[in-house]
């Protein structure tokens, strides 16, 4: 949907890598601080051996892991170990110290005298052995990127202080796609951006600054990010132009920086390249022509990029172009570039973000929510094999509450992953503090009921296809990818508080496991140092969700949002719109009949949560407007009404940040000053942000109905 003005504007803190401040350094370095801590007493971490001739053995990434972990270690513990090249058969002769390797390396040999078998827990892909006896450490990947990972697992334990004493951790990713999309343009602007400008593009051109690149896949690798695409899936005039000589050498150049991290590039690609570019009368997917321009262009770019993770493509959504305008299926567009980049080992990531953004608001006929899966589940085991869809996590559109996707679950024979949005679009422009890890561990829990063991978080990273068909096995979700929240301030995010949604993204994807809270405590401590100011942070993050949830838009309606921009209340803004998002408010009742009885979205669910989703004593209340039209006399939960609920928390939502800007302001002087003042301005409009909200939804509502607030709290007319 189209952009508005930005309200960011004077918020916005560009920075070059080199010319900061040693105080801006702490808004820079997120969570891989300079600081140093306690030393575990016996650890021995000054000598640190590795295999001679890394590269060649085991490859560039293992050896920027040994450069890691030297450096980890000078941050955190304020000196520089000793790297010692060994070769394989030295490894037995141990010596007292730190053993990076991966499990080839480590075979068959006894360490510091004790066998270590790594054959016996070998982790999986990308996963890793950290152990120590409390004096010495090993940190075996199995494989080199497993490595890397081991090794930040390690400076994070570190951090927080969970260094010392004996260590076993054996630890997997359980996605094993664990993605960044940018929706960065050449021209320096980025899609929904809220933290500045590019760090990739300006002036129509690749332009940025490379130390600061380098910094930025050293964050994404220390949470387990291992591709990425840095363009906009709405595919500019000169972004098509990527897939040409013109860019592949400046495209080659970034990939070059991201490689050693152990993160891949994919490539943002428009469907209509081969008219647009190619000059072809066409670009239908069945035409011979067309099939072979894909061919000697993708040949092309793996010349540039032999290890291209793949393209993206976003097709028929959006005015995007796409198979449809060949009255050709989503899968014959998928195919043929999947065709195209299968000999390479390349993944084709088809969005599933297809719907008709040309509705008439009278229609009711049309719902947007079932458009996902009506366009692909007629499809599954249509695609071949390395197409992936990359389905957003709700029905509509990273709305602040939405059900989960009844596509997760139900495919079964098409591969797939989750696509969540990490960058603050409909939650707040990084202006507002909303900790998003909240509603994610919520997803992870979802439980898509098509049998045992198939909440999301059961679905994510099974092989696929590994049980009987129709188990839920077999409906693998093999990874995530969001959209981020980074740009050129100097704190990378606009608000330095939303460093923990990046973080908390890579965390839950890399365990679903792991609760929000835990993520806010890590992040916090990781942040601000051990003691009371990171309890501080870490409380005003979990309270920040349900704040925000509160003063949006009620009950899963969605879409109260001022249009284009998506900041600020503007609750009939989209209601005579062309999206398909309405919520039809009368002076009755509000929301879409989504039952059986209305649009038949709740049928796409299996049986026992479309019984749920559809039954409004059931239903989660928090969505209880996405899935019902009920009269504001609709009793909740708590014996009062739907229009009484709505009203309080309006009110409590604007009473809870209230409650978080003074949480934060107890905070000064105990952190950082600049962290602490931008901080601040930030609260300080959030608050003005949700007053507004508080008061039109809330004036909206007694416009409407003519009935008060029970509590007498003050309603405008
Ligand atoms: O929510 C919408 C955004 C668009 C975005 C689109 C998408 C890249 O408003 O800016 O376009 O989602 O996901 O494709």
């Amino acid at each position: 949907m189209g952009t508005g003005a930005n309200p960011h504007a004077a918020l916005t803190m560009p920075c070059v890598r080199s010319t900061l401040s040693i105080m801006s350094m702490n808004q820079y370095n997120c969570w891989l601080q300079e600081r140093i801590v306690q030393k575990p007493a016996d650890l021995a971490l000054d000598s640190v051996y590795v295999l001679k001739d890394g590269v060649k053995k085991n490859g560039p990434v293992a050896c920027r892991a040994a450069e890691e972990f030297r450096a980890g270690i000078k941050r955190l513990l304020g000196f520089s170990p000793a790297v010692y090249e060994i070769t394989a058969a030295d490894y037995s002769d141990s010596k007292y110290g730190v053993y990076l390797g991966t499990l080839a390396d480590f075979k068959n040999k006894s360490i510091y005298g004790k066998q270590f078998n790594p054959a016996a827990d070998d982790p999986g892909e990308d996963g890793f052995l950290i152990k120590s006896d409390g004096k010495n450490l090993i940190i075996a990947g199995a494989g080199e990127t497993g490595l890397l990972y081991g090794v930040f697992r390690f400076l994070m334990l570190l951090g927080l202080g969970r260094a010392s004493g004996q260590i076993e951790i054996k630890e997997e990713p359980a996605s094993p796609l664990r993605i960044i999309n940018h929706w960065d343009n050449i021209d320096g602007t980025v899609g929904r951006g809220y933290a500045g400008r590019s760090l990739f593009f300006e002036n129509n051109n690749f332009e940025y600054d490379k130390d600061r690149i380098i910094d930025y896949a050293r964050l994404l690798a220390s949470i387990g990010i291992n591709r990425i695409a840095i363009s906009n899936v709405n595919v500019g005039k000169l972004e098509k132009c990527f897939i040409t000589e013109q860019y592949l050498g400046e495209l080659a150049k970034v990939a070059a920086i991201f490689r050693p991290f152990g993160i891949k590039l994919i490539l943002s690609v428009s469907f209509a390249a081969p008219w647009s570019v190619g000059k072809l009368p066409t670009a239908d997917p069945l035409d011979p022509d067309v099939i072979k321009w894909w061919k000697v262009q993708t040949d092309l770019v793996y010349k540039f990029i032999p290890d291209l993770a793949g393209y993206i493509v976003k097709a028929d959504s959006e005015g995007e172009p796409g198979p449809f305008q060949y009255h050709r299926t989503q899968a014959d567009g998928a195919n043929l570039l999947a065709r195209a980049l299968k000999p390479h080992g390349g993944i084709m990531f088809w969005r599933c973000f297809v719907y008709n953004c040309q509705q008439d608001w009278r229609d009711q006929s049309q719902d947007r929510a079932r458009a996902a899966y009506d366009h692909f589940m007629p499809l599954d085991g249509k695609f071949d094999d390395n197409v992936i869809l990359q389905i957003k996590f709700g029905p509509y559109d990273f709305q602040v509450r939405e059900p989960v996707s009844p596509l997760f679950g139900a495919l079964k024979k098409t591969r797939h992953i989750m696509e969540l949005q990490i960058t603050q679009e409909y939650t707040g422009h990084q202006i507002d503090l909303c900790y998003l890890p909240w509603i994610w561990q919520d997803i992870m829990n979802f439980d898509t009921a098509y049998g045992p063991d198939s909440r999301i978080r059961d679905l994510i990273g099974k092989k696929f296809g590994s049980t009987a068909a129709g188990g839920a096995g077999s409906a693998s979700i093999e990874g995530f990818a969001s959209i981020v929240n980074t740009g050129r301030d100097i704190n990378w995010t606009g608000h330095t508080l939303a460093q923990a949604n990046l973080y908390g993204y890579g965390r839950i994807i890399w365990n679903p496991g792991l609760s929000a809270g835990e993520i806010a405590r890590e992040w916090s401590v990781l942040t601000f140092g051990p003691g009371p100011a990171a309890q501080t942070v870490e409380e005003l993050q979990l309270k920040s969700y349900p704040a925000y949830q509160k003063y949006n838009a009620p009950f899963g309606v969605c879409f109260m949002v001022t249009p284009g921009l998506h900041y600020g209340p503007n609750v009939e803004g989209y209601e005579f719109d062309r999206w398909g998002t309405y919520h039809r408010a009368d002076t009755q009742a509000i929301g879409i009949d989504r039952t059986q009885a209305g649009t038949g979205f709740t049928n796409q669910y299996p049986q026992s949560n479309a019984a749920m989703f559809a039954d409004p004593l059931k239903c989660p209340e928090d969505l209880i407007l996405f899935f019902h039209r009920l009269r504001y006399d609709f009793k909740m939960k708590n014996s009062e009404t739907l229009l009484q609920n709505i009203y309080s928390t309006h009110f409590e939502g604007y009473d809870e940040v209230q409650a978080m800007l003074e949480k934060w302001i107890s905070l000064e002087g105990s952190i950082d000053e600049e962290i602490y003042s931008s901080v601040l301005a930030r609260f300080k409009r959030q608050l003005a942000n949700a007053r507004e909200w508080r008061d039109q939804v809330n004036t909206y509502f007694w416009r409407r109905t003519g009935i008060p607030d029970k509590y007498g709290r003050k309603i405008y007319d």
